[in-house]
């Protein structure tokens, strides 16, 4: 966002929020925007359903003493573009200064608000230096860069970054009405998705990052990584620039989190993320009008003149250590020291300032100047310096000649989210045309098929890749550009926002608060059963049902939360309390033998009546020849796969492998139910793989059976629920009993009949439907 369009700030005046300027006489007559008043009168006329509300660190707008600067860069740009469809836009954002004066906060912000559809959040100059300058710059953005070695941490960046994100919650929530969609950007308001969504579950929150997501072993070194993917996971929809990104999120939300990551959606707590990859374009018809327009054609022609019988070769990017400068200044020496003459040859560099106030950003910089001075001395001759070095922004019609008489354009960082400048070059070839030179590293590079990509690091092939792109006919430059500059206008920026928020409005959004008609039909009917004093029967699996899973199995006793609720259902009398579970009866004794509730043990070989202390055994004709020679095989698995272990019960084997690496025992649990199945085929077992579990138990033996059991020995219930999350509560849930309610804890495919989140839902859900008020 470098360019920049001025406008006095006028103390009084108003005018409506658009995309350009006014003129001067507009801006006197011109009728206030009043947004909130503008998207409810358009909402209740149908025309305007929804507002989206953008949240980036930056407003698109700069408060200066006595000005406010618009700029104008591809967000903005994206974002107008909704405007012309069915959504309007609001902007909330830092201005840009830390200002001396709070008195003049509010007549700033009201010009903003009314002006320019700005919400300001003011940060002080000590928010700055730590949040942005801080924890952003110098600790998050060189690791999502894989640039650990620039990381740098202080616990107080942390506590101002926190206080930032905060802030702009607060500020969200002040402006935020129903059905509006929240759009917030990048790595420097991470943890704000959560904190949106704890405030206000219901409100649809999307979170795009703009940087590349580097791999779990990077991302681990930030000592703040899980707060961080925590952080993000509260948004219902995260957008990356390309699937690798996607890839590894999820990676680490797993390795950090624990959670069960698919590469489509992340269930957390009591919401859903869905993820999405979003490839940001330019703003075409923007470029496009600046190709029309006469001052381009006029500039173009002045370049032209002064860079005559020059092959011209640029680069154009912020002055950061990501974009690969020092790497492309050795590879142009390595070309340089090819040539035989250097009289045709220029690399014009177009550097923008950036980060100026961060010590490797300055440290870049005289790195850089001091290196193209040392080139310019080395190969320079009378009539010719190879390399014209601007350390500053140029105009936008100035970047648009310059692209477009180009010969090569070079971007090479070692990684970049995207790069939008390699997007621009290619858009900017429509008289000439001229070649690409583009980083395998960047995000741009898997949609700019016909560029010649190149691993930055290797500098000797940069060089070489140069001289081939030098050496192209006007043809073939023509053949690999065409088709590239068709995707760039298609796939615009327009495009992407479109494709971002219109998957982020249509999303399916579990209903938070469990008010889903579905349940309460569950309710309604064991409230009528109880208040007509009939019994109800529930049959309850333990975990991932009334308690929380636990990494480690041995973890999962009950919590002070759950023994509450069991005391609770343990006072009902007309409802019989059945717990049904996979694990051993020790475990079960141990943990819930003081609730006077019947316990089923080992998917139903073991029971325990309600009140009785002694145990049966269900399963004395079951045959368990088959366990020996099984756990031969388990063995040999616990061996191979560190972290994992067996667990040994009467009625079945259990290999646990949650304490492994997710990948690798993955992997071994496919082939272990693979041959385990195999083996299957002549022995009376079954083979189930769950939930980080592998277990093979005896065919007869399971959860639904031994509930028609109970149901066959006690007198008729007029309602019984079953409530489990794995795949062995499925068939309780299939059983043909008249009154069944069947209850799925936490998603994945099921037959039952309703669904929770969670055990804290279902327990919810309980006392709500059981206990008496
Ligand atoms: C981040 C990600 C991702 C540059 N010099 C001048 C100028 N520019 C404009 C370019 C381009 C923009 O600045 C730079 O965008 P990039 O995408 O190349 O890089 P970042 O600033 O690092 O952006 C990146 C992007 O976010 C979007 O998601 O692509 O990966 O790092 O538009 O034209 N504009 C003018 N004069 C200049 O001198 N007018």
């Amino acid at each position: 966002m470098v360019e920049s369009i001025k406008f006095v700030l006028r103390r009084s005046q108003s005018r409506s929020s658009r995309s350009e300027p006014p003129s001067k006489a507009e801006k006197i007559s011109s009728p206030r925007c009043d947004w909130e008043g503008v998207s409810s009168i358009l909402r209740q006329v149908g025309v305007m359903s929804t507002t989206v509300i953008n949240v980036s660190n930056r407003l698109p707008v700069t408060v200066e003493t006595d000005k406010i600067t618009k700029s104008s860069g591809g967000l903005v740009a994206a974002l107008n573009g909704l405007c012309d469809e069915q959504y309007a836009t609001k902007w909330i954002g830092w201005p840009g200064a830390a200002l001396a004066e709070t008195s003049r906060e509010r007549e700033i912000e009201r010009v903003l608000k009314e002006e320019y559809g700005c919400v300001p959040v003011f940060l002080s100059k000590e928010d700055v230096e730590t949040h942005y300058e801080g924890f952003s710059n110098s600790s998050i953005w060189p690791l999502l860069h894989y640039l650990p070695n620039y990381l740098r941490y202080e616990p107080s960046w942390w506590e101002h970054y926190r206080d930032v994100n905060r802030k702009f919650a607060e500020k969200v929530l002040e402006n935020v009405h129903d059905g509006d969609l929240v759009w917030v950007h990048d790595y420097q308001l991470m943890l704000l998705p959560a904190l949106l969504k704890v405030a206000a579950p219901n409100l649809r929150i999307g979170f795009f990052l703009h940087t590349p997501f580097p791999a779990y072993e990077i991302f681990r070194c930030h000592p703040r990584c899980r707060e961080l993917v925590a952080g993000m996971l509260g948004a219902d929809l995260v957008g990356f620039h390309t699937f690798g990104y996607l890839r590894h999120f999820c990676d680490s939300v797993q390795r950090l989190l624990g959670i069960e990551a698919e590469l489509t959606h992340i269930p957390s707590d009591r919401h859903c993320t869905t993820l999405g990859v979003y490839p940001i374009g330019i703003n075409a018809v923007k470029f496009e009008k600046m190709l029309d327009s006469a001052e381009f054609h006029r500039r173009r022609e002045q370049f032209r003149l002064a860079h005559k019988g020059k092959r011209l070769v640029v680069s154009v990017e912020r002055m950061d250590y990501t974009k690969g400068i020092l790497h492309r200044l050795e590879a142009i020496d390595s070309f340089l020291a090819g040539l035989k003459t250097i009289e045709d040859i220029r690399f014009i560099f177009v550097s923008v300032p950036s980060r100026g106030g961060i010590e490797e950003y300055q440290a870049l910089r005289e790195e850089v100047e001091t290196r193209v001075g040392r080139l310019n001395g080395k190969y320079a001759t009378l009539r010719n310096s190879p390399i014209h070095f601007i350390f500053d922004s140029i105009p936008f019609t100035d970047l648009c000649a310059l692209y477009a008489i180009a010969d090569v354009a070079i971007v090479t960082p070692l990684i970049d989210g995207m790069n939008l400048v390699a997007k621009e070059f290619v858009l900017c070839q429509r008289e000439n045309a001229g070649s690409l030179i583009l980083s395998e590293f960047a995000g741009a590079a898997e949609e700019l098929f016909n560029a010649f990509l190149v691993n930055p690091y290797d500098v000797w092939a940069v060089a070489e890749t140069l001289s081939t792109a030098l050496a192209l006919s006007t043809e073939q430059k023509r053949a690999l550009i065409d088709p590239m500059r068709e995707r760039v206008i298609r796939y615009d920026a327009r495009h992407w926002a479109r494709s971002f928020i219109n998957d982020l409005s249509t999303l399916v959004i579990p209903d938070p608060d469990m008010s889903g008609a579905d349940i309460e039909e569950a309710h309604n009917r064991i409230a009528q059963t109880m208040s007509a004093g009939n019994r109800v029967a529930l049959f309850l699996d333990y975990d991932g049902t009334l308690r929380e899973i636990e990494r480690e199995p041995s973890l999962a006793k009950p919590t002070p939360a759950l023994h509450d609720f069991l005391k609770r259902l343990a006072k009902l009398t007309n409802v019989d309390v059945t717990i049904i579970s996979g694990r051993s009866r020790d475990d079960i004794q141990a943990w819930l033998g003081a609730y006077p509730f019947r316990l089923i043990a080992e998917h139903g070989a073991r029971r325990r009546q309600p009140g009785s202390q002694v145990w049966e055994q269900l399963d004395c004709t079951v045959n368990y020849a088959w366990k020996e020679e099984l756990l031969n095989i388990l063995r040999l698995y616990e061996e191979a796969t560190p972290g994992s272990l067996i667990e040994e019960k009467r009625s079945s084997l259990v290999w646990h492998y949650r304490m492994a690496d997710r990948e690798f025992g993955e992997w071994k649990a496919r082939k272990l139910t693979r041959q385990l199945a195999a083996l299957a085929a002549n022995q009376p077992i079954q083979v189930h793989h769950g939930k980080k579990i592998v277990e093979v138990s005896a065919a007869q033996v399971n959860k639904g059976a031994a509930v028609a059991r109970v149901l066959a020995e006690e007198h008729p219930y007029e309602c019984v629920l079953c409530a489990g999350d794995d795949r062995t509560d499925e068939s309780m849930f299939t059983l043909h009993t008249p009154g069944l309610l069947s209850v799925n804890v936490g998603g994945g495919p099921t037959q039952a009949g309703y669904r929770v989140a969670d055990p804290a839902q279902l327990r919810e859900f309980l006392v709500k439907a059981l206990v008496p008020k």
